[in-house]
């Protein structure tokens, strides 16, 4: 866990006095690089306090709520995890979920601006067919209506709704359940602009509109920290804060 910065009792969140804003990141042993380069990038640039845990498949093993056994179609240890977010969160307050394979250009802070209660949860709502067959280092891609909309997602873990959303619910639910948001109706889902979850590949930047320009970048077919991916579009940003993140790495210890 990881206090940005320590003045927590200050921040205003939607008008309350708020604790630090929890986000939880999907961890996966062989994206260790996108967890460490995606954190870093949230903390650069925040301007509130955070706090971020990674989303850890054995430890959630370990304690006891998760024993999904693994399926073919997940192509991440956090396919199914991600849906614990409310219950580790203790259903208070908003918390955001978000893949390890986002790099972040902007302040969260912006982003937490947007919060409504109104809604169970935000999220940005791709309409979206990928072109690849395979993501990643070769699992199998799946389409599915609501894709990538999981993959950042702002919880109102109060919501009576999500209360729902309990350790066996995620453990037996079908991935159509959880992926689109089954557990909610429809206009309990607000959007968010698509700049904060934008696809590397897919979504694209107009020049002189800064409207598209790319808040959180998603390498969701893969990102630079694999082999395949170096030369993707933005791999440059991608590479340059691990650099920076390396350096202050090991200034540190
Ligand atoms: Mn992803």
């Amino acid at each position: 866990m990881t206090s940005a910065n320590g003045n927590a009792s200050q921040v205003t969140n939607n008008g309350d006095v708020r604790k630090p804003f929890k986000i939880f990141i999907g961890y996966d042993p062989r994206e260790d690089q996108a967890y460490e380069v995606c954190r870093h990038s949230i903390l650069k640039r925040t301007s509130i306090p955070v706090e971020i845990t990674p989303i850890v498949q054995s430890d959630l093993r370990a304690k006891g709520l998760y024993w999904r056994s693994r399926d073919q179609f997940e192509s991440t240890e956090f396919s199914f995890t991600r849906f614990l977010t409310p219950y580790l969160a203790n259903y208070d307050g908003w918390a955001m979920f978000v893949d390890c394979d986002f790099l972040y250009l902007a302040d969260i802070k912006e982003l937490t601006e947007l919060i409504n209660d109104k809604y169970a949860v935000m999220c940005v709502h791709h309409d979206y067919f990928p072109k690849e067959k395979t993501k990643m280092d070769g699992a199998v891609q799946t389409v599915y209506p609501r894709k990538n909309w999981s993959s950042m997602v702002l919880y109102n873990c109060g919501h009576p709704k999500n209360k729902g959303l309990t350790p066996e619910v995620v453990n037996n639910q079908t991935g159509a359940f959880l992926h689109r948001f089954q557990w909610l109706d429809d206009n309990e889902i607000g959007s968010v602009p698509c700049v904060w979850n934008f696809l590397e590949g897919h979504n694209e930047v107009v020049e002189n509109d800064p409207k598209t320009f790319p808040k959180a970048i998603h390498y969701t077919r893969g990102g630079p920290w694999f082999e395949a991916w170096k030369t993707c579009e933005f791999a440059d940003l991608w590479l340059k804060e691990m650099q920076e993140y390396m350096k202050k790495k090991s200034n540190v210890s």
